[in-house]
C-alpha cells in the first residue's frame, strides 16, 4: 500500500496523486520510495498508455520537506547533493524516460522542486488559481531538480533568470502565455481535466505518443539533420503499426480511428 500518494492504473492510464495535503503534498523520503514503487510497476506494464499526476487538497506540491531538513544541533551540514542524486534525478529521469505521454494536471500552488517536477513532465494543466514558485533563492538554494534545465528551454533565459533569481509567484495565466504550460483551466473544471486527460491518454495512438515525445524531447540536443534521421527511422517504425492501419482506415470511412495502442 501507500501513504503518501495514492496510486492507480486503469485502462492503461496510471494516476499519482500527491497525499500529504496538510504539508502541501512536499516531498519526504517516504514520498519518494512510494513514488519510486510506483514508477517500478508502471515501467513494467506493457499495455501503458499514460499517466497523470496531481495533488491532493489546495496545492500540487511545496517541494522539498523542509521538516526534514531542519539544521543539525552539532552544526554539522547536510549534503545536499546526496539526496537530489538519489531522490530527484531518478524521479525526474524516469518520468522523462517513460515511453507514454505524462501528463500534470496541476490543482494549486508548485514551488521549489514541486514546480520542477510539474515542467519535467510532457504536458502540463494547471488550475487558474494555481502558482509557480521557484521558491529555492528565499531559502539561500538555486533551482533543482532539473530545475536550470527545464525552465530556460520552456521560457527563455530573461524569464528563467528573473523567476529564479526573485521568486515572485507566476500565476497559472501568466505560465500559460510564457509557454510554461499548455493549458490554464478554470478551478472548476479540475475533475473534468483529470477525467478527459485520462480518457484521451486511454484510447490515444500510443506507440505515435511515444515516438512523438521520444523526438521533442531528443530535438533540443540534434541538429536539424539528425533530427531529420531521427524522425525518418521513428516513422517508419510506426508505418507498421496498427493503429496507423487504424487510422487510415477510419480516414477513409469517416468515422472517427478506435486505437489500441498497438
Ligand atoms: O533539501 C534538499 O534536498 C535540496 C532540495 C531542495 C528542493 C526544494 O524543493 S527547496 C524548496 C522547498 N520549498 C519551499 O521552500 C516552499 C515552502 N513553502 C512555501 O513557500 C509556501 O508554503 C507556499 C508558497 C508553497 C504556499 O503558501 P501558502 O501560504 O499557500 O501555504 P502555507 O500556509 O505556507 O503552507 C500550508 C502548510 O504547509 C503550512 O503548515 P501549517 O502552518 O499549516 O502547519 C506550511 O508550513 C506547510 N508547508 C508548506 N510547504 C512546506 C510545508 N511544510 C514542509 N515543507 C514544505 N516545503
Amino acid at each position: 500500500g501507500y501513504t503518501q500518494i495514492l496510486f492507480t492504473l486503469e485502462n492503461g492510464v496510471g494516476r499519482i496523486t500527491l497525499n500529504r495535503p496538510g504539508r502541501l503534498n512536499s516531498f519526504t523520503e517516504i514520498m519518494h520510495a512510494e513514488l519510486a514503487r510506483a514508477l517500478d510497476t508502471l515501467e513494467a506494464e506493457p499495455g501503458l498508455r499514460g499517466l497523470v499526476i496531481t495533488g491532493a487538497g489546495r496545492g500540487f506540491c511545496a517541494g522539498q520537506d523542509l521538516g526534514e531538513r531542519k539544521p543539525a544541533e552539532d552544526g554539522s551540514r547536510r549534503d545536499l547533493g546526496e539526496g537530489l542524486e538519489k531522490r530527484y534525478r531518478p524521479l525526474i529521469e524516469r518520468l522523462r524516460a517513460l515511453p507514454v505521454p505524462v501528463v500534470c494536471v496541476m490543482n494549486g500552488v508548485a514551488a521549489g522542486a514541486g514546480a520542477s517536477l510539474v515542467l519535467a513532465c510532457d504536458v502540463v494543466y494547471a488550475v487558474e488559481s494555481a502558482r509557480f514558485i521557484q521558491a529555492f533563492s528565499k531559502i539561500g538554494l538555486l533551482p533543482d531538480a532539473g530545475g536550470t534545465w527545464f525552465l530556460p528551454r520552456l521560457v527563455g533565459s530573461a524569464r528563467a533568470m528573473g523567476a529564479a533569481l526573485f521568486g515572485e509567484a507566476v500565476s497559472a495565466a501568466q505560465a500559460e502565455s510564457w509557454g510554461l504550460i499548455w493549458r490554464a483551466v478554470p478551478d472548476a473544471a479540475l475533475a473534468d481535466t483529470l477525467a478527459d486527460v485520462e480518457a484521451t491518454l486511454a484510447a490515444g495512438p500510443t506507440r505515435a505518443y511515444a515516438a512523438t515525445k521520444a523526438a521533442l524531447h531528443a530535438s533540443s540536443g540534434n541538429t536539424l539533420a539528425q533530427q531529420f534521421d531521427l524522425e525518418c527511422r521513428l516513422q517508419r517504425e510506426l508505418g507498421h503499426t496498427e493503429d496507423y492501419l487504424e487510422g487510415m482506415r477510419a480516414f477513409a470511412g469517416k468515422r472517427p480511428p478506435v486505437f489500441t495502442g498497438k
